[in-house]
């Protein structure tokens, strides 16, 4: 039997009791709007995972490349013994992570949370499979209700990929990142993958593919809808909308209307009329700029210590940690800097000044990609072990793409609540 455990922290039908009154509140709102989290049922989340190998679509390629590189330092730099993974999908780049875990011998568990339970259990089961002794605990939530965090003391490491927080608008983001960073103790570490302002139309294109995936993924929502409301809506009578703002700095998906329709949804007893050319929003994904990543993190109470982007400076990935002082500065007393509480070897405080020590990853390697690295601070510590932490010196530094080598806990009882607690938790065993 592989280490496999599902478990559920929302109460029964609460994700069904969302659904429909989200349907009900952005359906009667003008304009019109759906919350992206209901594009993935179980088709949704595969058309995802075909967006994901799309030419236009370079977020998840320009994520790994970063990953290939820095999964080493990130590996040494928090010691995590337990991997949680929000939104975790496929959770296909997530290998790097557990590979460089495993490598640096302090991986014990992972814990993939996401709302799409087919594709989650699918996933954990994989990965179970394929990292025997790893401890897999599949939690089916909405990480804005329950986040789903283990609790126990060990070192925790929580990622974010894909760029999906920029899938959750600015108040949402705010209150996701504050409850996160709650539910953190010292010693815990999270990364957080985010997508970059660019070219509007590399930006487009991504969201507008010529094969029409995205499009699928997007029409996904109404079948969704048709599926669990007993609604009528019909796909075809809409088009797929891929719009650049410029003021939000964020993609807009929308679903306009061909012509004039009545669409019924028995379940919520509700009828709606589109006129043509009405556009319902289905998703916004904001592109972010480095500044505003940290900014957002420090507002909530983390300290990024550590910045990585692809070559093509696409995608970004930033490792924080809870900041001594919390959101605001209201927490704390150590003003003005970063302050690492070492829970055990391996993460210590930062050694302000210092130089960047030797390349860690070997700049005299034949590169694939390069990423460029910057503003982290790592080198080996007094013990030989490697820290990482915040580092004073300035500007990016170009690094080789790396190649890292590739696992109980299982009481998932007394998962952390989220940022609207309100759940319960119900461990359905070993599947
Ligand atoms: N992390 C993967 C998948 C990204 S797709 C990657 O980087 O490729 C976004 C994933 O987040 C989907 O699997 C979706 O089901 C999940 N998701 C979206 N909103 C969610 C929410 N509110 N709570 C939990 N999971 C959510
Ligand atoms: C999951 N999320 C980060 C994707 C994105 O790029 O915003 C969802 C997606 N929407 C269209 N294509 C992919």
């Amino acid at each position: 039997m592989t280490a496999l455990r599902v478990a559920r922290c929302l109460p029964d039908g609460f994700l069904a009791g969302a659904l429909r009154a989200d349907a009900r509140a952005g359906l009667t709102a003008t304009p019109k709007v759906l919350p992206p989290k209901w594009f993935y049922d179980e088709r949704g989340s595969e058309l995802f995972e075909k967006i994901t190998r799309l030419d236009e679509y370079y977020p998840t390629r320009a994520e790994r490349s970063i990953l290939r590189a820095a999964a080493g330092q990130i590996a040494a730099g928090t010691r995590a013994r337990t991997l949680v993974e929000l939104g975790a999908g496929a959770a296909d780049k997530t290998r790097l992570l557990l590979d460089a875990l495993a490598g640096a011998g302090t991986l014990a568990s992972f814990v993939p949370v996401d709302v799409s339970e087919t594709a989650l259990i699918e996933a954990a089961r994989r990965v179970a499979g394929e990292y025997p002794g790893l401890a897999v605990t599949a939690v089916v939530s909405d990480f804005e209700e329950h986040l789903g965090l283990p609790s126990g003391s060990e070192a925790r490491l929580v990622v974010f990929l894909g760029g999906t927080i920029g899938n959750l608008l600015p108040g949402q983001r705010a209150a996701f990142l504050r409850s996160l960073r709650s539910r953190l103790r010292p010693g815990d570490a999270f990364l957080l993958g985010t997508d970059l302002v660019k070219d509007p139309a590399v930006l487009v294109a991504a969201y507008d593919d010529a094969a029409g995936v995205t499009a699928a993924f997007n029409k996904n929502i109404l079948s969704v809808l048709n599926a669990a409301l007993g609604a009528d809506f019909d796909p075809d009578a809409f088009e797929h909308v891929a719009l650049w703002d410029a003021g939000a700095e964020w993609i807009e998906m929308r679903l306009r209307s061909l012509q004039p329709q009545r669409v019924t949804l028995p379940a919520i007893d509700l009828q709606v009329t589109f006129g043509e050319g009405e556009e319902l929003r289905t998703e916004v994904s904001a592109k972010f700029r480095r500044e505003r990543v940290a900014a957002e993190l420090a507002a909530a109470g983390f300290t990024m210590a550590g910045w990585w982007t692809d070559g093509q400076g696409r995608f970004g990935l930033s490792l924080s940690v809870p900041a001594e002082r919390g959101p605001h500065g209201r927490r704390g007393s150590v003003a003005g800097r970063a302050a690492f509480h070492p829970p055990h070897p391996g993460i210590g405080e930062p050694q302000l000044g210092d130089q960047l020590g030797g390349d860690p990853l070997g700049r005299d390697r034949p590169a694939a990609e390069q990423v460029h690295r910057d503003q982290v601070l790592l080198r080996p510590g007094v013990n030989g072990q490697v820290r990482l932490g915040q580092d004073q010196h300035q500007g990016n530094r170009t690094v080789g793409e790396d190649h890292v080598a590739g696992v109980e806990h299982g009481a998932a009882a007394g998962l952390h609540r989220g940022a609207r607690g309100g759940g319960q938790f119900r461990d359905i065993g070993h599947r």
